[in-house]
């Protein structure tokens, strides 16, 4: 008796066990390992290159003055409730009119499926698991190399994946003619993935001839191109010229999909503020576009976080904040820019015997220094300067203060290299 009442005591009290115990740790990722290993550093030299988020010329995260007069307008407003309809239309309505131009017939014949979405990854995510359900058998094609994300995005949406030649590391330039043989190659109907300005991680885009042909041959392949815009004003300053891949897929008659985020361009990382358009050939056909992609929405999060959107609709709708912000977006990529002369001529200045015109060449947040992935380690051991293993800087952790010292580290470590 008493024997039976202690074993049931110990079973109710007892852990339950066996349940995780095949369970492994996840392999670290690639670019938020980065941060961890920048965090645990005490150096007072140390460099975070990694992650692609904007920093100020003292290394600060910076909060937009657009962002902050939109806060005291929106400041008391009731939206503990989930958003009303007519504001998460609005964003998607003046989202969309970013990448496809003020006043398309795109937007003026309702020819967009457009939802809220969290974000870059989240728009890219909602678009892959709307492709497995409408397209199962297709897979996606991604540039080579992309964000490490995506290949998580399409593997986790059960979506199979291709890549399509993109980057030669010979001229440190983009490999034209292996791109369009992948493209001309790929069975007819097949989805590209493109970043359509400030292309991550090379830095290098194709010139606006090349998306011309580009544009040319998905449509004679009746291809589906699918842009994610995570830079939009980052490669240029101008919002209107980094959209012109798009356009020109538009003025070609594509059908085409998009990914927006406002974590760079609005410094809002933290709001999870983004956008997923698809073009569709009528109104009829977006209405039902919109419909599966809500049910999605429904199913995974049910509505995204309020306070990001109102923010951004803030912002989108009000013709002097809007300026400002483009005033905004400009001072960011001016930074940036400027920062890529600074360390280019640094290196020069130090008599490197490596060429790093290519610094200069590339354009947006990252910079593919070509550095090797032991080299990559060694800064970071010997200099406490942190990057991808790939070689990629985040132009935007450069600063006026750091830049010497850091062509100083990437010249010590590269000085008795000789070109390829
Ligand atoms: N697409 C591309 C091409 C990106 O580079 C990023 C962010 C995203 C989408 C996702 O943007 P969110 O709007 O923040 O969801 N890539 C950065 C930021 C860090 C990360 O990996 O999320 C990067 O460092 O590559």
């Amino acid at each position: 008796m008493w024997r039976r009442f202690l074993t049931k005591k110990c079973m109710s009290t007892s852990r339950a066990v066996g349940w995780w115990d095949h369970v492994g740790p996840a392999p670290k990722d690639p670019i938020t390992s980065v941060t961890e290993a920048f965090l645990a550093d005490t150096s007072p030299h140390k460099i975070n290159l990694g992650v692609g988020a904007y920093r100020d010329d003292e290394g600060k995260p910076v909060v937009l003055q657009c962002v902050r007069n939109a806060e005291a307008e929106i400041a008391g407003t009731d939206f503990l409730e989930s958003v009303s309809t007519a504001v998460s239309s609005n964003l998607v309505e003046e989202s969309v009119k970013l990448v496809y131009g003020k006043n398309t017939d795109v937007v003026r014949e309702g020819r967009f499926a457009g939802v809220q979405a969290l974000s870059g990854t989240g728009a890219c995510r909602l678009f892959a698991e709307f492709q497995r359900r409408l397209y199962p058998e297709s897979a996606m094609y991604l540039p080579d190399p992309t964000w490490s994300n995506h290949h998580n995005i399409w593997r986790d949406a059960q979506v199979s994946q291709n890549t399509f030649r993109y980057y030669r590391p010979e001229s440190r330039g983009l490999h034209f003619s292996a791109l369009m043989d992948d493209v001309k190659n790929a069975p007819d109907r097949s989805f590209f993935l493109f970043h359509p300005c400030a292309h991550n991680p090379t830095g290098v885009d194709p010139t606006e001839e090349q998306w011309k042909e580009i544009s040319y041959k998905c449509k004679e392949k009746n291809h589906f191109p699918f842009f994610d815009m995570a830079y939009q004003g980052f490669a240029s300053g101008d919002l209107d010229k980094d959209a012109k891949a798009i356009r020109i897929f538009l003025e070609d008659g594509h059908l085409v999909g998009c990914a927006q985020s406002f974590a760079k361009n609005m410094g809002l990382y933290g709001h999870r503020v983004g956008c997923l358009g698809v073009l569709c050939a009528d109104s009829k056909q977006a209405i039902a576009v919109k419909s599966q992609l809500q049910q999605i929405v429904r199913a995974m999060y049910s509505s995204p976080p309020v306070h990001g959107i109102l923010l951004v609709s803030t912002i989108l709708n009000d013709q002097d904040l809007k300026a400002l912000w483009q005033e905004e977006v400009k001072v960011m990529a001016d930074r940036i820019i400027r920062m890529r002369a600074t360390l280019r001529q640094s290196l020069e200045k130090l008599d490197s015997p490596l060429n790093w015109e290519h610094i200069t060449n590339q354009v947006g947040m990252f910079c593919f220094s070509g550095l090797s992935p032991e080299q990559v380690d060694e800064l970071a051991k010997e200099y406490h300067v942190y990057m991808t293993h790939d070689g990629r800087i985040s132009m935007a952790g450069v600063t006026t203060s750091n830049v010497n010292y850091l062509a100083k580290a990437i010249h010590e470590i590269t000085k008795s290299s000789r070109e390829a």
